[in-house]
């Protein structure tokens, strides 16, 4: 047997059952199912069985338990033929998945024995999963949580997206700052993806359209790929349904390897096909600063919208054996299919083309059943991430599809030239092509808003201000198009199992656990918040997490915190309207006064530990300067004796869903200080708030909507609202703002070269001057300063009392019911795809 120290690989036992036991759910059968994973379904020498080859039999024999359940799944939802959504995403941050899958299942105790009986702790074999990081940020870990609420709302409802051989990057932090590495999830292989040789999709690129002699269209020549799908199984939570999240990945033909040329010695030639297949599934978002990265990009795009929506169509196909054949106008009442922003938008001109030219359907026909069938999700109003593609990009590579957004711009013009007068000045923003002869392009987000029954915002002010400004004029002619949908996060992995103490302690107050799949029910809490017994249970489970945390802090940057100072946690992607650099400008200007007091004084003060991570997009330079910085800024403070009794700075590196799971659950305070009315959500403020962290924040994205749920004495607001952002923008223009002393004060510590001989002077110019994008301070940290630092003292004066702060903690969880993504996809399900429960029996 496996020892308990881990650490020595261990050989299989010699008798081993030959038998295999998907049912399994009792701790000597789980153990019986791992050991035979171990031997017969092996991936290592049977000589060997240390915690690597552990995971991997573990996660086989849980795999097994899955499949079972997702047939059943599968066959439940065939039988009963409901109508079904389609979810299409070009990102989901899954994260690791055993924890998960046994949590759902319900077999924490089974398999933490089983594991136990073969040496083995649970926790320690979890550890050794890879996370799947085949997203960049929010978005994706979004579609992640709304996967996981599917499967447990018993929603007949897939994900489809791509099997990116490597995700997201890993961050190195060296002496430089940044750098990255490839990620390597795949370089073994993914123990939870089934791949599917029955369902293979032609998929092509390039080529030209030929016109038959009854004048319908056809697209031919060019490239043709195929794409294979790969089956992740998503267990619901307490339930049989469990949904799959369909990956796709590229590949060419046997019959496209050039033999001949081959045997000439040409092999790159040979393999041509091959290789620029291969291509397409190798990163997660290729850099499009060049022509080349950018058309990799419109061929993933294209790649999963083509494939999906030939998969949904011969599911829809699949029924008309039994049946007879069935009408396409019931199409729209089988299918609902969601963008997941403007990355999937061509499944709008795909779809409309399979309807045409694949299966006779006329226009006005394939346009009725296109637009009752598809809905987008918009996630952004920064300008720079509305998707825009260059007009002779999309001729080359989709010459069908251009035609096609060519047509449906051209009736969209003509209806508004023919209805609307008061509208014809607008027509050049609101049409779909921007003719521009400088650059002319496709304007993703309107062929979305022209197309989709439903447009929805992620909380209710980025929803407000969308109708308001970026699509007030299509709100004039569609005024029922629009809705909100507020974000929201599962509460199975952002609070039941990555905060089992927390979980238990809220479990035995409100004598149910039923909060895990109700979270509303969390407003039980507010009638204990000033009871001294749970404030002090509730002390006792924030300590363990902080300690935990502490050691992982620790193991992967060699700095050593305090677990009783304030855990004070900003962890997103980085960018300037997140405002990292307002954060640490701040714990300067802390360590600047620290330092200036007596020892006695200092005494006084609140002992704090600021953590900040998160990855910087690779070319993005001032995010990249930002992370230096903070390190740099961690490398004085952490060895100043004076000073890191009271203050600590630490760069967590390589922030991903697993370090967020350490995180989350050990913070007191976290920052969401974004520029008012630029963040369209957020979905960590609502982890954080759920497990207790108190939130200094702004105005923005769902901030709003934590502060009003939560109580806004349990909120520490700051700064500029998003309605006044224009008109400050423009006195700075003007010359009228006046910088508040103690912003100047940081600066000019910075600039003074107290953090090292790294040149700042580019990052702290994007704060000076008057006007420009990324210059004249756009992102109102100046203005904003002063606010925040008043606040911050908010928070130390609220932390010293310590009661005081542990009841505000326990109104934070008890005020996140809302932010539940059961909720958020409840309210999808009826209110935009029009979908029902399908339980399996
Ligand atoms: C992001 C927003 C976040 C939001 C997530 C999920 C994009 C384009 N948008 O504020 O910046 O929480 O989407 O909706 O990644």
């Amino acid at each position: 047997m496996a020892n308990t120290n881990g650490k020595a690989a261990t050989s299989l036992p010699e008798k081993i059952s030959a038998k295999a036991n998907p049912e399994a759910n009792e701790a000597t059968e789980i153990a019986e199912n791992i050991l035979y994973h171990a031997k017969y379904s092996p991936h290592f020498s049977p000589l060997k069985f240390g915690p690597e080859q552990a995971l991997y039999a573990t996660a086989e024999c849980l795999r097994d338990r899955l499949i079972q359940l997702w047939n059943e799944t599968y066959v439940h939802f065939n039988k009963v033929d409901p109508k079904q959504t389609y979810y299409l995403s070009m990102e989901y941050l899954q994260g690791r998945a055993l924890t998960n899958a046994i949590g759902n299942l319900n077999l924490q105790g089974p398999y933490a024995d089983a594991l136990r009986k073969l040496g083995y702790e649970l926790e320690e074999i979890a550890e050794q999963e890879k996370d799947a990081a085949l997203g960049n940020g929010g978005l994706g870990r979004l579609a992640s949580c709304f996967l996981d609420s599917m499967a447990t709302l018993n929603l007949p409802a897939w994900g489809y997206g791509l099997r990116y051989r490597h995700g997201l990057f890993k961050q190195l932090i060296s002496q430089k700052g940044q750098e990255e590495i490839p990620e390597d999830w795949l370089e073994k292989f993914s123990p939870w993806e089934i791949v599917r040789h029955d369902v293979v999709f032609p998929v092509r690129f390039f080529g030209s359209v030929e016109i038959n002699p009854d004048g319908s269209r056809k697209w031919v020549g060019g490239d043709v790929v195929q794409a294979l799908a790969y089956d992740v199984p998503i267990p619901g939570y307490n339930t049989k349904n469990t949904i799959s999240l369909r990956l796709w990945e590229a590949k060419a033909r046997a019959e496209d390897l050039d033999l001949f040329q081959f045997n000439e010695g040409e092999y790159e030639l040979a393999a041509q096909l091959h290789s620029r297949a291969q291509q397409i599934c190798t990163v997660l978002y290729p850099g499009d600063a060049t022509e080349n990265g950018k058309l990799l990009r419109l061929k993933q795009q294209f790649f999963l919208c083509s494939a999906s929506l030939q998969d949904i169509i011969s599911r829809f196909h699949e029924r008309n054996t039994t049946e007879g054949s069935r009408k396409w106008s019931e199409f729209p009442s089988k299918v609902a299919v969601q963008m997941n922003d403007t990355h999937p938008t061509l499944a709008i001109p795909e779809l409309m083309r399979l309807l045409m030219d694949e299966n006779g359907l006329g226009w006005d026909e394939a346009w009725d059943v296109t637009s009752r069938t598809v809905a987008y999700t918009n996630h952004t109003v920064l300008p720079e991430a509305l998707e825009k593609w260059s007009q002779s990009l999309m001729w080359k590579l989709l010459p069908r599809h251009m035609e096609i957004i060519t047509e449906i711009d051209k009736r969209f013009v003509k209806t508004i030239r023919d209805t609307r007068v008061d509208l014809q000045d607008k027509i050049s923003s609101l049409s779909i092509l921007d003719n521009n002869p400088q650059k002319p392009v496709v304007r993703m987000a309107n062929l979305c808003v022209v197309s989709s029954h439903t447009v929805n915002g992620v909380a209710q002010l980025h929803s407000d201000i969308l109708k308001a400004e970026l699509f007030a004029d299509y709100v004039s002619i569609w005024p029922n198009k629009f809705q909100n949908k507020t974000n929201g996060i599962t509460p199975r992995r952002w609070l039941r199992f990555c905060s089992p103490e927390l979980s238990d302690i809220i479990t035995k107050w409100l004598k149910t656990d039923k909060w895990i799949t109700d979270l509303d029910l969390l407003t039980g809490l507010r009638q204990f918040a000033d009871n001294e017994e749970l404030q002090s249970e509730w002390a006792s489970a924030k300590t363990a997490n902080k300690k935990r945390l502490a050691q992982y802090i620790e193991r992967v940057t060699g700095v050593s915190i305090d677990p009783t100072s304030l855990f004070d946690i900003q962890v997103k992607r980085i960018h300037e309207y997140k405002r990292q650099l307002m954060n640490i400008l701040g714990v300067i200007y802390r360590f600047k006064k620290l330092k200036e007091m007596k020892p006695e004084e200092r005494k006084k003060t609140v002992p704090r530990t600021v953590m900040i991570g998160g990855k910087a997009f690779a070319t993005y330079t001032n995010a990249k300067r930002i992370v230096k910085l903070v390190n740099d800024v961690g490398d004085v403070v952490n060895s100043d004796p004076e000073v890191n009794e009271y203050l600590k700075v630490v760069f967590v590196p390589n922030y991903n869903v697993t370090v967020a799971e350490m995180l989350i659950p050990g913070s007191e305070l976290s920052q969401h200080i974004s520029t008012a009315g630029m963040e369209a959500s957020g979905t960590s403020n609502m982890k954080f708030a759920l497990n207790g962290c108190l939130i200094i924040g702004t105005l923005d994205g769902a901030n709003v909507e934590i502060r009003e749920e939560v109580g806004e004495e349990n909120f520490f607001l700051f700064g500029a609202t998003a309605d006044q952002v224009p008109r400050l923008r423009k006195e700075r223009e003007d010359g009228l703002f006046k910088p508040d002393p103690r912003f100047e004060e940081a600066k000019q510590f910075v600039k003074s070269g107290v953090f090292g001989s790294y040149d700042y002077g580019p990052l702290l110019d994007s704060l000076e001057g008057n006007t420009g994008f990324g210059r004249g301070d756009y992102f109102l940290v100046g203005y904003d300063f002063p606010s925040y630092m008043d606040a911050q003292a908010k928070v130390d004066e609220a932390y010293k009392d310590r009661k005081g702060w542990l009841k505000m903690s326990i109104l934070s969880t008890a005020g996140s019911g809302k932010f539940s993504s059961d909720r958020t996809i409840a309210q999808y399900a009826k209110e935009i795809w029009n979908i029902e429960a399908c339980p399996v029996p």
